[in-house]
């Protein structure tokens, strides 16, 4: 399957939703409900149904490509692709996002797609907290052929990364990831020890972390963006990769994102294997979210 049927597929639950069969201008009640239950959010929703009422489709086909070029309008300018600057050595790149999200499985779906384009790929296993974390990175990193900076469970993570990341320079890796733990004891705990990181990276690298990215699971829904609040106001966040989009009718939530905090989506997740991630763009996102 090509990357683009998978997103389709991916996506499918959401395009049902937007499988309209006739256009009643007097009754687009059904379009509004479409946006809603698949996240789009209220305020992207009103703008947009204003926009269609005065394009006035007259067919289904008329109304779909309306809102495949507001999607792709609004899109577009947060679509990027994975390219990381390989001068950097190591470009070190933050993992960040609530339990489950899936951090530790797209660093190694990342990890891979550079390991492809040549560049030497580390992984560092910064989630100490979690049981099984640690073996989860390795497994991973055994996969790709990349090497991963462990310690005991329940070692001080910022300590592992102080030393990965300095072994990682005299090793001139190209990438590091760094994974983190997703829920310490309770939130102020998780932001402290995140805070505790990116200060002892910019002890080695003042430039570093080069990329913050959070990860953030599709099926929550509406969720997605008290997290994205919170871990910007406490850490900042310079972008976002989005996971689990297969099988959830959800996939309009990237809109809703995109509409408050406007910050660039780097990839997608479709699935637990190692190719179902790639870069975000408007254009294939637009398609698949309609079935086209
Ligand atoms: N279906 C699906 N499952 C995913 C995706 N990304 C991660 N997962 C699964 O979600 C679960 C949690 O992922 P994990 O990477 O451990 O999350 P973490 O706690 O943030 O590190 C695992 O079972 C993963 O295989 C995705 O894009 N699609
Ligand atoms: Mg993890």
């Amino acid at each position: 399957m090509s990357w683009l049927e998978k997103l389709k597929k991916g996506f499918q639950k959401t395009a049902t939703l937007f499988s309209f069969t006739k256009v009643d201008l007097s009754q687009l009640d059904d379009v509004e409900e479409a946006f809603l239950q698949a996240d789009v959010g209220y305020h992207t929703t009103s703008e947009w149904m204003t926009k269609i009422a005065q394009k006035k489709p007259q067919t289904p086909e008329q109304l779909r490509q309306i809102i495949y070029d507001m999607i792709v309008e609004k899109m577009a300018p947060v679509s990027r692709s994975l390219s990381v600057d390989t001068t950097r050595k190591p470009f070190v790149v933050l993992m960040i996002g609530v339990n489950g999200a899936g951090k530790t499985t797209t660093i190694g779906k990342m990890g891979s797609f550079y390991k492809k384009q040549g560049l030497k790929v580390s992984f560092v296993a910064g989630d100490t907290f979690r049981a099984g974390a640690t073996e989860q990175l390795q497994k991973w990193g055994e996969r790709i052929g990349s090497r991963v900076y462990t310690a005991q469970a329940g070692a001080d993570s910022a300590g592992l990364i102080y030393d990965a990341l300095r072994e990682s320079r005299l090793n001139q890796d190209d990438v590091l990831f760094i994974d983190t733990a997703g829920r310490l004891h309770n939130r102020s705990d998780l932001m402290d020890e995140l805070k505790k990181i990116v200060r002892v990276i910019k002890k080695i690298d003042e430039t570093a972390p080069h990329a913050v990215l959070l990860v953030l699971d599709a099926t929550v829904g509406q969720n997605a963006l008290a997290q994205v609040q919170t871990f910007s106001e406490m850490i900042g966040v310079t972008g976002l990769v989005m996971t689990k989009i297969d099988g959830t009718a959800k996939g309009g939530i990237l809109l809703a994102l995109t509409d408050r905090f406007h910050l660039p989506i780097y990839a997608l997740g479709i699935g637990e294997q190692v190719d179902d991630l790639q870069s975000f763009t408007a254009e294939q996102y637009a398609e698949s979210l309609l079935g086209q």
